[in-house]
């Protein structure tokens, strides 16, 4: 019997939320307001070296697919209907591939909501299945196995969805339409199909998305020397600059608009500092 083969959303809490909220895995995530979603079997959970780790398994006794599962959500109420959006998260699961797909095994974030419109990544040692609406293609993604990656997705209202993995763009388009929307949730889990794996999240964030500009990479609303430090500390640090401004678009360091923020992106950001008044 296939007991789970997506995130399920029963629970809804507002609480108070802030332009960024914020999950560094430096507590339970009980303890840091989030509310449990949905549990089987008890999962082994672990906090240490600012990562909160669920080990997942079979339950005994039970025949695969469908083991231990432990899910945290959170309302996103205070952000419906904001023009735009964005949720960033570091993970590593040591699932394998057979835990992916359609089982949604390893580790599984979902933006969702009762309106058609959602984001969900399942995320396994070497691949990420990248789904978004239930009529739409879904989008795979390999992966440098066991280590941990960063997930981001940039929402601008009904213009654009992007998705990035590790800084880089791999899915972007027009959404089927805005989101947050429709009692809008955040929900994540690790989880169990076949057989046991262990996901350990470093941060969850999420947020209001600070509008585009082309080289205000400290998303204060202005191009000018003030960016040139945090644009550096994106080039040689990009966790360090994640955390200080995770809620500026890619596309105001990525200059060159070729998807990802490089050493080539330099030249024309200095040229656009240079044109400056
Ligand atoms: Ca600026
Ligand atoms: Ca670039």
């Amino acid at each position: 019997m296939v007991r789970h083969m997506a995130l399920a959303l029963t629970v809804i809490c507002p609480v108070g939320l802030g332009d960024v909220v914020t999950y560094e895995a430096n507590e339970s995530p009980v303890d840091d307001g989030w509310e449990i979603t949905g549990e089987y079997c008890s999962p082994e959970l672990s906090i240490g070296a600012g990562q909160f780790c669920q080990h997942v398994a079979l339950c005994p006794g039970d025949d695969p697919p469908g083991g231990q599962f432990i899910a945290y959500s959170r309302s996103l109420a205070d952000f419906d209907g904001a023009p735009t959006f964005f949720a960033e998260w570091r993970v590593r699961s040591d699932a394998p591939r057979t835990e992916l797909f359609p089982w949604g095994g390893g580790a599984a974030v979902g933006l969702s909501g009762f309106g058609g419109v959602y984001y969900n990544a399942y995320i396994v040692s070497d691949r990420v299945w990248l789904r978004r609406h239930a009529l739409l293609p879904f989008v795979f993604v390999d992966l440098q196995p066991s280590r941990p990656h960063t997930f981001r997705i940039e929402l601008e209202g009904a213009d654009r969805y992007t998705w990035l993995i590790d800084g880089a763009i791999v899915a972007t388009g027009t959404p089927v339409g805005p989101y947050p929307s429709a009692t809008p949730m955040f929900v994540w889990q690790g989880y169990a199909a076949w057989q046991s794996s262990t996901v350990c999240w470093d941060y969850i964030r999420y947020g209001d998305l600070k509008p585009r500009l082309a080289g205000d990479v400290n998303c204060d609303g202005q191009l000018d020397h003030f960016d040139i430090d945090p644009f550096v500390l994106a080039l040689v640090d990009a966790p360090a600059y994640s955390a200080a401004y995770p809620d500026c678009p890619l596309s105001n360091r990525d200059i060159d608009a070729d998807g990802a923020l490089t050493n080539f992106d330099i030249d024309p950001f200095v040229t656009l500092l240079l044109a400056q008044p």
